[in-house]
């Protein structure tokens, strides 16, 4: 018969958000999933209910696609306010989604990624090259660093900009507006719309961090136009100017097109720097792996510039990144809803549009897939290994028609990066570093900090 779904105390008003807080909500579901098991629903003001999934039979049920799709939910639906129908926050119906993912895809696929190696190649080592010029004895923010980085990359190759982020003391303008009005995004679901509408401060603040991404993103358009067709890039700026949709025959709109760039330059970057900043972190607390890892990169590269043939041979740090998000996935949920009435892994009756959250750092620690789940260890992801792993047990990257488009894209990127890192520096920590992970809607090892003494010149 049906089965039960335990939940948290409901408090009057409140619901459960008391359960969730504000500042570390993944971190608390975590805890709750310990206490809760696999399955527990959450209450929220309003009426609303969320279903949250972490073992891997329940979340390989809510992978049906035929039965269940992604849900903008909560903060994703004002992340539109930014956002609007590009690829990440567009609703499954709209007509524009399947129209850019079409146009987009060949743009991301494995075939497309030689065209990125050299302008990634170019902000990495600004970056590394800034380490050097610091010095041994100059802290270096870790999660600053990368994000610096990553925002770099996906400007550059992304849409011929150089934001020159490692050229400035402050971030990009876009960045304080991005984290801002990410933050306030999460703050309007988590509130009723009249708090929201006291908010005047807030709500000004709002208005102009989304009127200067718009704004940013439009220059950005505007400069390209100007530009005659031979002289521009054949970059993703590009192909969304120019490629006709094969099944439409329409070009994308100049909305759509602002869109995509605000989505690319927010889903873009976050992500991908958490995930070089565990990694850094993981490699660090691991003199083991840290060695294998190294002694792989100066059998790969040598002493030389990294080409785009050496990537594939990353092998070790490949397992180290799937390690490092296994363990911290950097986009912590992904949210579907029921297509219709069903019931979930056989047990679990669901009304049509329940929702159901997958909150991956918790399928991650299955205990039924990865024996010891807390432990670090990359030997996980042999190739061997990895052949019998479940399906749907590791989603760092979401699942099905909707999953990450960029996943090769960071996936170069951070190979290349903690390759270069490696090969040319000595790390440390500056002070003993215990793990505080900070939650945007992504997450991040706070207060990172390192010294890095040159071991390499690289030619
Ligand atoms: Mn990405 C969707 C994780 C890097 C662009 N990304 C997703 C989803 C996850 C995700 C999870 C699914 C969300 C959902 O179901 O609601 N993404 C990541 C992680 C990294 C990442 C962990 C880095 C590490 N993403 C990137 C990069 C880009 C990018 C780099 C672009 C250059 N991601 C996207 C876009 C989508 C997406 C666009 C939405 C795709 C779609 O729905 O069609």
């Amino acid at each position: 018969g049906p089965a039960q779904i335990p939940q948290p105390r409901v408090r009057p008003i409140v619901g459960n958000v008391p359960d969730v807080g504000f500042e570390v909500p993944i971190q608390n579901m975590m805890k709750l999933a310990a206490e809760h098991g696999p399955i527990y629903r959450l209450a929220f003001p309003g009426g609303g209910t969320l279903l949250v999934l972490s073992s891997v039979e329940l979340v390989s049920d809510a992978c049906d696609e035929s039965r269940f799709e992604k849900f903008v939910h909560g903060s994703l639906k004002h992340i539109r306010d930014f956002a609007g129908d590009g690829l990440f926050t567009a609703y499954g119906n709209e007509p524009n989604w399947a129209k850019a993912h079409r146009i987009l895809m060949p743009a991301f696929g494995p075939a497309a990624m030689r065209n990125y190696f050299d302008d990634m190649l170019d902000i990495a080592d600004q970056m590394l090259t800034r380490w050097e010029r610091f010095g041994p004895a100059a802290p270096i923010d870790v999660a600053d660093n990368m994000t610096r980085l990553t925002l770099d990359t996906i400007a550059l190759c992304g849409f011929g900009n150089r934001f020159n982020s490692f050229y400035q003391r402050e971030m990009h303008v876009f960045v304080d507006a991005m984290v801002r009005a990410l933050a306030e995004a999460g703050g309007r679901a988590n509130r009723v719309p009249l708090q929201t509408r006291l908010m005047l401060m807030t709500q000004r603040q709002y208005d102009a961090d989304c009127r200067l991404m718009h704004q940013i993103t439009d220059d950005v358009i505007a400069e390209r136009r100007r530009l005659a067709l031979d002289e521009a890039p054949r970059d993703l700026l590009n192909l969304m100017l120019t490629a006709k949709d094969p099944v439409s025959g329409d070009r994308l709109d100049d909305a759509n097109i602002r869109n995509q760039l605000v989505t690319f330059l927010i889903a873009g970057h976050e992500t991908t720097s958490g995930l070089l900043s565990f990694t850094t972190h993981l490699l660090l607390e691991h003199p083991e792996a840290l060695a294998r890892a190294r002694a792989e990169v100066d059998a790969v590269l040598g002493d030389g510039v990294p080409r785009f043939e050496d990537i594939a041979k990353l092998t070790y740090i490949d397992q180290v990144l799937r390690e490092s998000i296994r363990l911290w996935p950097t986009a912590p949920f992904f949210a579907v809803r029921a297509k219709d009435d069903t019931v979930l892994a056989g047990r679990y009756p669901l009304k049509k549009g329940d929702v159901l959250s997958v909150l991956t750092p918790s399928l991650h620690r299955d205990a039924s897939v990865w024996p010891d789940p807390t432990r670090f260890d990359p030997d996980r992801f042999a190739p061997d290994k990895r052949e019998k792993m479940p399906p749907h047990s590791w989603l760092p990257f979401g699942n099905g028609v909707r999953a990450c488009i960029g996943r090769a894209f960071a996936w170069q990127e951070s190979l290349l990066v903690i390759a270069m890192m490696l090969q040319r520096f000595d790390l440390r920590t500056t002070a003993p570093y215990k793990l505080v992970v900070k939650e945007t809607l992504t997450l991040k090892p706070e207060g990172l900090r390192i010294y890095a003494r040159v071991r390499k010149q690289v030619a």
